[in-house]
C-alpha cells in the first residue's frame, strides 16, 4: 500500500526524520512518503501556525490523492486540517494526536500527554475533548521544548521529556505516556524503556491504524460532513484550491 506521511511543518530535516519514524514502524509491503507542504511555518507551536498548516495538509492530500495514495497520515499533534483532509481523500487519514489517543487506551485506564511549549497544551486539550478522551486523559503537560530542538542532538530535550514524562506518571496517576509532537517519535522506545510504562508515538501507532483499516477495506465515509468539498471558486490566496 501506498501511505502518504504528511509533516505539516516545513522543516526538511523533520520531514526526513518523521519518515524514519513511520518506515520503522510500517510493514514490508507499505510504501511510505514523507512529504511537506510548500509553504508553511517551520514548526506548528500554536493556533496561527495551526491555521498555515492545515491548509498545506490539504495542498498534500490533494496531490496524494492524485498520486492514488491509499491513506493519509498526518504527523502533527495537533491533527491540523483532519477534517477537511478527509473531505478530500477516499482512503483514512489518520491524525496522530487522534491515533496516539486511541492507541493509550487500549493500553491503561488513564493516559498523560507530554508535549513542547506550554502554550501548546490548549490545542491538545481541544482535541481530547473533541475526539472525546475526556474521562482518559489524565493531564497534558508543557516541557517548554521548542518543536526545532528535538531536531537538534546536542539539545537537552530527551533529559526534560523523561523528567516530565516521570512526575506526570505520579501526579496524574496514568499508566501510559503520550508523546505530543511528531518530532519525539525517535525517542519512544528508550523513554519506554525507562519509564517501564507503555509511551506511545502517534507517528508509529497512526501508519498501523492507516495499515489496518487498508487492510480491512476501510476508507473514509463520504457520506454527510465527510463527502467531498462543495465546488465553487475560491477568491485570492485560495484560488488555486478550489474544490472542483
Ligand atoms: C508539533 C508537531 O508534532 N510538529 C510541529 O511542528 N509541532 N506539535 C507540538 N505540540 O508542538
Amino acid at each position: 500500500m501506498k501511505l502518504r506521511v504528511i509533516n505539516p511543518n516545513t522543516t526538511a530535516s523533520m520531514t526526513a526524520s518523521i519518515g524514519a519514524a513511520a518506515r520503522a514502524a510500517a510493514a514490508p509491503g507499505t510504501h511510505i512518503e514523507a512529504v511537506q507542504p510548500s509553504f508553511g511555518a517551520p514548526s506548528i507551536e500554536g493556533h496561527h501556525d495551526d491555521v498555515w498548516a492545515a491548509a498545506g495538509v490539504a495542498e498534500q492530500v490533494r496531490a496524494g490523492e492524485e498520486a492514488g495514495a491509499d491513506a493519509h497520515v498526518i504527523a502533527c499533534f495537533g491533527d491540523p486540517g483532519l477534517h477537511a483532509a478527509r473531505e478530500l481523500a477516499s482512503g483514512p487519514v489518520i491524525g496522530i494526536a487522534e491515533a496516539a489517543f486511541h492507541a493509550a487506551t487500549l493500553l491503561a485506564t488513564g493516559f498523560s500527554v507530554v508535549t513542547t511549549l506550554s502554550r501548546t497544551i490548549v490545542i491538545a486539550e481541544h482535541l481530547v475533548v473533541q475526539y472525546g478522551f475526556e474521562r482518559r486523559c489524565r493531564g497534558i503537560h508543557g516541557t517548554d521544548i521548542a518543536v526545532l530542538e528535538l531536531d537538534d542532538p546536542a539539545s537537552d530535550a530527551y533529559a526534560r521529556i523523561l523528567a516530565c514524562a516521570e512526575a506526570a506518571l505520579e501526579r496524574d496517576r496514568s499508566g501510559a505516556i503520550v508523546l505530543g509532537c511528531a518530532g519525539m517519535a525517535d525517542l519512544c522506545r528508550s523513554l519506554q524503556r525507562r519509564l517501564g510504562v507503555p509511551v506511545v508515538d502517534g507517528v508509529a501507532a497512526a501508519v498501523k491504524l492507516a495499515e489496518g483499516l487498508v487492510a480491512l477495506g476501510l476508507g473514509t465515509s463520504k457520506r454527510g460532513d465527510y463527502a467531498a468539498p462543495l465546488p465553487k471558486a475560491y477568491a485570492g490566496l485560495a484560488a488555486p484550491w478550489s474544490p472542483r
